[in-house]
């Protein structure tokens, strides 16, 4: 017998009694997932037993199926002694029945290119995909290949969250076969599937003709209390309703508990008045274990091909254990034995057997997903072969574009600019670049949070286009994207498209990267080449004053491990840098950029911009060994170049070094390395109109590091930037290194209680004149 919970209530007035007739799970229940009504839940009248089949009923085997995965799940979660056992149990019997029985999925073939992709946003709900990856046997992927092994055996389900095992905590990208996207931060799935969703109808658009339905996959999310709070869901939601996803639907566990306790303390908002707001359509399943209603909804959202849809489905966290049904306790710790006893009880299961898979489990799986995935699998690949016959052209694109390879031709267009002393700002120069390539690229598509007149990232030439829905007379083939001011979710969505191969760039104000630090460590996380674009890179944006004034972002991008950086100093940089980094097709790329005009280098007298792809290049030097090496990146090269004038100028022998990626520059051998900054010499400056922080690896202890420690100013950005001699506008350097710019030698604001910045002369800037080297 399963225990009555103690019934918690919002309204002692509202009644609490409820019995679904015909419920033939035995528990019942009471409430909805607005927060109206009674919220009387984990009430058991009667014990829990399991599924008796019927008209409306699952079949013998599927309950079979169901309470596998429950029973794997927990037995996972145990064996670790850490993880999540409750919603796995709970909302096993919406995923087996989407996988069973709609889910177009060939587990023989988890790369078959339009297969429906399942997208678990709850990742801490692991073991509940982990278990249907091993029962619907999906085989192993190394390296782009389909191996003849599964992707899970039970030994790997028993090994789940251990050391190198294939069953993380958390469903991780790449390295599980069957796992379309890395989730555990709540809210990215969501986000991911949205780009997913946008990623299928760009690629219908351009590529499927009349008889040739080649991309018509959905995309279904399994979605929780914690990602409908997430802000970036939120956005997606938006994003998602606006384009009119029809090849969207999210699967909302609504059992109203997350860690702390009842979501009543935080979360009572009508979520199904939010996304019919938001122009989803919205379906309820008031109790997860209703297979036909559930199944029915899907059937309903499938046929909505003008909206997204959201189901809302009603659960039990823990569903079936005795005491801890219906609690947060069943959400992140193991149940323990005894429950896990009383759970198996109440589903018929063996209580004695832990990872007990019954005959016939497997077989089941095979003749439902995996027959319906053969089948469509097959159809496909011999529909594709006719494609390619007929359409050759466009079929080579998509083999590009599966295999993860550029288009021939894509770098053709780049241009060269001439010297100019009052130059291009590197926004600029680079919305040229990027138009240079995107028409040579044509699966290169991006766009901004609602300022790409500012980050210069609009697609500007003939066809372009933008990628709306046909009802608000746009075309789903369109390259602009508009993701609106929603930063978050424009990087969570630029995941999504990249995981369909599609090559996605985003961008806004380097300030602004704040807001999208989840998915860009993502991307890390996952090897996928999104672009962003950040622009406005200093104090020189002026006039929006500090809190538009980026200063600590560098050093945080800089420091996610994976995510290589570029700020180029001048045109020709910029064009290098987009030539370097659209072939790093295993990792995302983030490049910075000016507002303001930086001078363009006249490289017959300095060295060649290609010096980029190394991260950092001398860029002017002296004869002999030099008595000081001056670097900087972007903006602030322009400066260093003409304290190396100056200084040349007084006889002093100087080197300027242009060091626009830290990362590329790492990954050069120590020889090269070594030859741009020979460890000999030691008086170095770094300038930099950003936090030091960092800077004293290439410095060393005895260099002398000028950049920010305030939050900027406000000002017009010259006046800004050329309050005193570091001035990009009016460079002058002083003879004495006694009088070189304080470390904060720009104007800013420091905040309240910042130590008083030392400035260059205390750090030894003085020894730069004298020449005399410190070891
Ligand atoms: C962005 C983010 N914040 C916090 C967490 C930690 N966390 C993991 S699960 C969870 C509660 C989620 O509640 P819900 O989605 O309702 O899941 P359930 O308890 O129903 O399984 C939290 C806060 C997280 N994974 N991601
Ligand atoms: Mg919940």
């Amino acid at each position: 017998m399963v225990s009555k919970r103690a019934c918690r209530r919002r309204d002692d007035r509202r009644s609490v009694a409820a019995s679904w007739a015909g419920d033939p799970i035995g528990w019942m229940r009471q409430g909805n997932h607005n927060g109206e009504g009674d919220l009387m839940r984990s009430i058991f009248t009667q014990p829990v037993r399991a599924f008796e089949g019927g008209a409306t009923g699952p079949s013998a085997e599927d309950v079979l199926c169901i309470n596998t995965i429950r029973t794997l799940s927990m037995d996972g979660v145990q064996k670790a002694n850490s993880g999540h056992p409750g919603t796995p149990m709970a909302m096993a019997a919406p995923a087996y029945a989407l996988w069973q029985n709609v889910l177009s999925y060939d587990p023989a073939d988890p790369l078959w290119p339009n297969r429906d992709r399942f997208v678990l946003s709850i990742g801490h709900a692991s073991m509940l995909i982990y278990s249907l990856i091993y029962l619907a046997g999906i085989r192993d992927v190394k390296h782009g290949t389909v191996l003849d092994a599964p992707s899970l055996t039970l030994k790997d389900l028993e090994q789940f969250r251990q050391l190198d095992s294939r069953t993380p905590g958390h469903p991780e990208y790449h390295h599980t076969a069957g796992v379309e996207t890395t989730t555990g931060p709540l809210g990215q799935g969501c986000g991911n599937s949205v780009g997913m969703a946008m990623a299928e109808k760009w690629l219908a658009t351009r590529f499927n003709k009349p008889g040739f339905p080649l991309f018509d996959y959905h995309v279904y999310t399994f979605c929780g209390d914690g990602d409908m709070m997430e802000g970036v869901a939120s956005e997606a939601a938006s994003v998602a309703g606006h384009l009119r996803l029809g090849n969207l639907t999210w699967i909302y566990d609504s059992n109203r508990i997350s860690i702390e306790g009842s979501t009543d303390i935080a979360f009572t908002e009508n979520v199904q008045k939010r996304f019919e707001g938001y122009g989803w359509h919205v379906l309820e399943v008031k109790d997860a274990n209703d297979q036909a209603a559930f199944l029915a909804a899907l059937a309903d959202a499938k046929a909505e091909t003008g909206r997204p849809t959201l189901i809302i489905v009603h659960s039990v966290i823990g569903w079936g254990a005795p005491h801890k049904a219906g609690t947060a306790s069943a959400h992140g710790e193991p149940l323990g034995d005894a429950e896990i006893r009383g759970a198996k009880k109440a589903y018929g299961w063996p209580e004695d057997k832990s990872f007990y898979v019954p005959d016939g489990v497997l077989e089941h799986f095979q003749k439902g997903l995996g027959a319906r995935g053969a089948a469509a699998s097959a159809q496909w690949k011999a529909l594709y072969a006719s494609y390619a016959r007929d359409y050759p052209d466009l079929a080579k694109e998509v083999d590009a574009i599966l295999s993860n390879r550029l288009p021939e031709g894509w770098d053709k267009d780049i241009p060269v600019y001439e010297p100019s002393a009052k130059g291009v700002a590197s926004r600029q120069s680079s919305g040229e670049v990027l138009n240079a390539i995107a028409p040579n690229f044509p699966w290169l598509i991006g766009g901004s949070a609602d300022l790409s007149p500012s980050t210069k990232t609009n697609l500007t030439f003939q066809g372009a286009g933008s990628f709306q829905p046909p009802e608000w007379n746009g075309t789903y083939g369109g390259r602009n994207l508009h993701f609106g001011v929603r930063e978050h979710a424009m990087g969570s969505i630029c995941n999504g498209i990249s995981l369909a191969g599609i090559r996605a760039y985003c961008s806004g104000f380097l300030i602004f990267s704040d807001y999208m630090k989840p998915p860009i460590r993502l991307s890390a996380l996952m090897n996928q080449p999104v672009v962003y674009i950040f622009t406005h890179d200093s104090i020189g944006v002026g006039e929006d004053g500090p809190t538009h004034q980026p200063i600590e972002q560098l050093v945080q991008l800089r420091a996610t491990p994976g995510v290589t950086l570029i700020r180029p100093a001048d045109a020709n940089e910029v064009a290098e840098a987009w030539r370097t980094l659209i072939p790093m097709t295993d990792r995302p790329s983030v490049l910075i950029l000016s507002r303001q005009n930086l001078p363009t280098v006249d490289r017959t007298v300095y060295a060649p911009a290609s010096g980029l792809a190394k991260g950092a290049y001398v860029l002017g030097d002296c004869d002999g060994t030099p008595d000081v090496i001056l670097m900087a990146t972007g903006s602030e090269v322009g400066l260093v170049v003409s304290a190396y004038e100056t200084l040349k100028a007084e006889g002093v022998k100087a080197r300027v070094v242009s060091m626009p990626s830290w990362d590329l520059f790492e990954a050069q051998p120590k020889e090269y390395r070594d030859s741009v900054l020979p460890p000999t010499v030691t008086n170095r400056v770094a300038v930099e109109m950003a936090s030091p922080v960092g800077w004293d690896r290439y410095v060393g202890l005895s260099g002398s590091i000028i950049a920010m420690h305030g939050f900027g100013a406000l000002g017009p950005g010259r006046r800004n930037c050329s309050r005193n001699s570091a001035s990009p506008s009016k460079p002058s350097w002083p003879k004495r290194a006694s009088r070189w710019p304080r470390v904060d030698s720009w104007p800013g604001r420091p905040p309240r209680g910042a130590p008083r910045p030392v400035s260059v002369t205390e750090r030894g800037g003085d020894r730069l004149l004298a020449g005399d080297n410190p070891p």
